[in-house]
């Protein structure tokens, strides 16, 4: 057995304040960056232990993504670059939690609950973002690890996807891809150069132009960092680099997404396009304004379109029998899943909000493409997808056409970073697809038209009252609440609306959607109005948004 001696003296060192109570939620801890100290430690405890227990590489990511710059977070990366196992969240709410003096009987529970050998190696990879408080709190992470005797590598700043890849690519021995920050660009650049190749035409340079909004976060360092590998076949203006901006500051995607209006600080011609990173570049959405000065977005929904299309022709050409799938979440704009079932032909699978529910459905397909609206997403490629592809790519008597198609599907793989959302990754794609399918931002956008959409934050005593079925499209309880949302839909022509609580925020969400934005805004206050009086309302009465 292992000597707790260290953990005592170096856990006296992060002291939890009394009492605070923290949990593990869809995104790990997040808080203000001044009462994480004691959960950074501990965080890298419970790292050496799942390291030990899946005898694997496992990651901690120092971040708070989207949220302001005072407050900051920490997450779990498993060994194939997947988000945590969710029965160990509760152990990291546990040992979050426990007061000072209890802290090794929590981890002695963790170890006997996993008969966890204590006698095997723990390898834990960190990484952090470009908050003033992440220094610190890596270092925590650090000590944790280091004080039950487990190995770290610090790679100091990087995104939270450049994190999850090392991961994956560390316990795949190098198959995924080099271990290093270099070997992500190089991967990914050499997979975008190939794609480009084949492009409909040759691109002017300012077809060739993208206006990056950076967050003035981590993804704006390593957008710049990137440059080189890209041999100028896409020209990047940053903005938004951190050079003076606040992080998140009315810029990022969060803001360009919640707002729907382009990030301060960025400057794009009408027609040109846009897009914007957020915190930990996990997420992108993409946009432009047209000539009348209307800014037009693209979200996660016409991201996952422009993907699946993409590859649905690729197999097509390449005559592959590939089942490919779109995994969406409620709050999916109702005519991108009308677009890709009734035009595109491609299954939809609806999932609850978070991450980790998408990756899990996705991972049921040959291909699963999947993307939050708030554009967060990426796409898997079952092993057997993968084989077939290179099989195919790589038989000397495949036809011309076939094989062309194998190959793009083959750097498509390599472009896409399969453990988590990227953003940089995504954006790469995208631009390629472009380039490929010989489109401008504005023939993307007209793939389909949004319905009007609105959401809105309700507030309750306790949003727990609210139980949700059917991936969060229909509540359960408190009774008679689903019953008016529903007679209230039926009013408006074209119309959904749902209510959630959020897992971030202490708060319920209404989404509505319907014909136009007037019934919609009207819609939305009425559902809201129902929530506030069937489940609770605190404050004032919402009021009407006009
Ligand atoms: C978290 C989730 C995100 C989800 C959001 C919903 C991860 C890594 N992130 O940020 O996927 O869209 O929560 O927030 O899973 P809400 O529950 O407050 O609406
Ligand atoms: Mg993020």
């Amino acid at each position: 057995m292992a000597d707790f001696q260290d953990v005592s003296e170096q856990s006296s060192l992060h002291p939890k304040p009394a009492e605070l109570v923290s949990q593990y939620g869809t995104a790990g801890f997040r808080a203000n960056a001044k009462l994480l100290d004691h959960i950074m430690f501990r965080m890298g405890l419970l790292a050496a232990l799942r390291s030990k227990k899946t005898k694997a590489t496992i990651g901690v990511m120092v971040t708070a993504s989207h949220n302001p710059e005072e407050d900051n977070g920490v997450k779990l990366i498993d060994p194939m670059g997947e988000m945590l196992l969710q029965t160990w969240e509760s152990y990291a709410t546990q040992l979050a939690n426990a007061e000072q003096e209890d802290l090794l009987t929590a981890l002695k529970d963790v170890i006997e609950k996993e008969a966890i050998n204590m006698s095997q190696e723990a390898n834990v990879f960190v990484g952090k973002d470009t908050r003033s408080s992440s220094s610190s709190l890596s270092q925590a992470v650090l000590d944790g690890v280091a004080a039950l005797g487990g190995h770290s590598k610090d790679y100091g700043l990087v995104t939270t996807p450049q994190l999850h890849y090392m991961v994956r690519c560390q316990n795949t021995q190098g198959k995924y891809g080099e271990a290093t920050v270099e070997g992500y660009y190089k991967k990914l650049c050499q997979a975008f150069i190939q794609l480009i190749n084949n492009k409909a035409s040759n691109c002017t340079d300012d077809q060739k132009h993208l206006s990056v909004d950076g967050a003035n976060g981590i993804g704006a360092l390593k957008v710049n960092e990137m440059e080189s590998h890209l041999k100028k076949e896409l020209l990047i203006s940053l903005f938004n680099d951190g050079s003076k901006g606040k992080l998140n500051h009315q810029c990022g995607a969060d803001f360009v997404k919640v707002q729907q209006k382009p990030p301060t600080g960025i400057e794009v011609n009408p027609g040109e396009r846009g897009c914007s990173f957020d915190g930990d570049a996990d997420r992108i959405v993409y946009y432009y304004t047209d000539s009348d000065g209307r800014f037009h977005l693209l979200d996660g929904d016409k991201i996952a379109t422009l993907i699946s299309t993409f590859l649905k022709e690729l197999l097509t050409q390449a005559s592959l029998d590939l089942k490919i799938a779109v995994v969406q979440t409620a709050y999916a704009n109702g005519s991108s899943t009308h677009y890709l079932e009734n035009t595109m032909k491609v299954t939809v699978v609806c999932t609850k909000t978070g991450v980790k529910h998408l990756h899990h459905a996705a991972q049921e397909f040959d291909i699963g493409v999947y993307f939050e609206a708030n554009g967060h997403g990426t796409v898997l490629f079952s092993e057997a997808a993968e084989e077939k592809i290179q099989q195919l790519a790589e038989n000397p008597g495949t036809d011309d056409e076939r094989k062309r198609a194998a190959l793009l599907l083959q750097n498509t793989v390599n472009v896409i970073n399969q453990t988590v959302g990227d953003a940089i990754s995504d954006m790469l794609l995208i631009e390629a697809i472009l380039a490929i399918k010989g489109l401008t931002i504005q023939q993307w956008d007209a793939m389909y038209t949004d319905l009007p959409n609105r959401q809105l934050k309700v507030k309750v005593s306790d949003r727990r009252v609210i139980d949700t079925t059917d991936a969060e499209r229909r509540a359960v309880s408190p009774a008679g609440l689903q019953e008016a949302i529903d007679s209230l839909v039926k009013k408006y022509k074209q119309a959904r609306s749902f209510v959630r609580p959020s897992g971030t925020e202490d708060v319920v969400r209404v989404y509505a959607e319907a014909e136009t934005q007037e019934s919609t805004d009207a819609m939305a206050h009425e559902v809201s109005l129902a929530v506030y009086r069937l489940a609770g309302g605190v404050g004032d009465e919402p009021k009407p948004l006009h």
